[in-house]
């Protein structure tokens, strides 16, 4: 009853959100945390300034400094069946998943509010070790109330996905965190036809 009482009611969240809790496995989580171990992660550089996550970035990259798309190395085999049940809880094909970023959050890091790249059209996280608190507000200056602000408990194990105004009219960032975590992000490009 007290639990029933206490209980935070889920938030309501801006158009083109979607959020899956456990859509790992724990024994998923483990084999992907052997494939990031093989992997050479680097601090996250933006024009001078370092941050203390660390990434590396696999296929169609953006690259902030030039402001376009990078070709990089192939998303690893290893991470196939992760694209392929992303894919399908987006109903898409596999292929249209053009690019793969690992990011490990060191304890005490942080993304700081923005909105993602604008060639990318679907943005797929999935989050290993420790939950996360996402947040996201309004772009549009005016409308960046206090109460506008959204917080989502995105869970381990967890994926979420944005797209269609969630991408474009909200900006998203992380809380601190006290543990380390790591974010696996897949992302789709817009007018991706023939
Ligand atoms: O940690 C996350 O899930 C957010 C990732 C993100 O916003 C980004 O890589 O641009």
């Amino acid at each position: 009853m007290l639990q029933t009482l206490f209980e935070m009611p889920s938030p309501v969240m801006p158009e083109g959100f979607n959020y899956y809790p456990s859509f790992i496995s724990q024994d998923e989580e483990q084999q992907l945390l052997g494939c990031i171990e093989k992997s050479d992660l680097r601090n996250m550089r933006f024009h001078q300034y370092e941050a203390k996550r660390k990434v590396i970035s696999y296929g169609k990259g953006w690259s902030f400094t030039e402001q376009q798309l990078k070709q990089g190395d192939p998303i690893p085999a290893a991470f196939d069946f992760l694209v392929e049940k992303i894919a399908t809880k987006l109903s898409i094909d596999k292929q249209l998943i053009v690019q793969f970023l690992i990011t490990q959050y060191p304890v005490g890091s942080v993304i700081n509010w923005h909105r993602d790249a604008p060639p990318f059209d679907t943005i797929a996280g999935v989050s290993l070790l420790t939950d996360c608190k996402f947040k996201l507000r309004p772009h549009d200056k005016e409308k960046q109330t206090r109460s506008a602000t959204i917080n989502l408990n995105v869970e381990r194990c967890s994926l979420y996905t944005m797209q269609g105004i969630a991408k474009n009219e909200w900006q998203h960032s992380t809380a601190l965190n006290d543990k380390i975590r790591y974010s696996l992000t897949f992302r789709t490009l817009k007018n991706h036809g023939p």
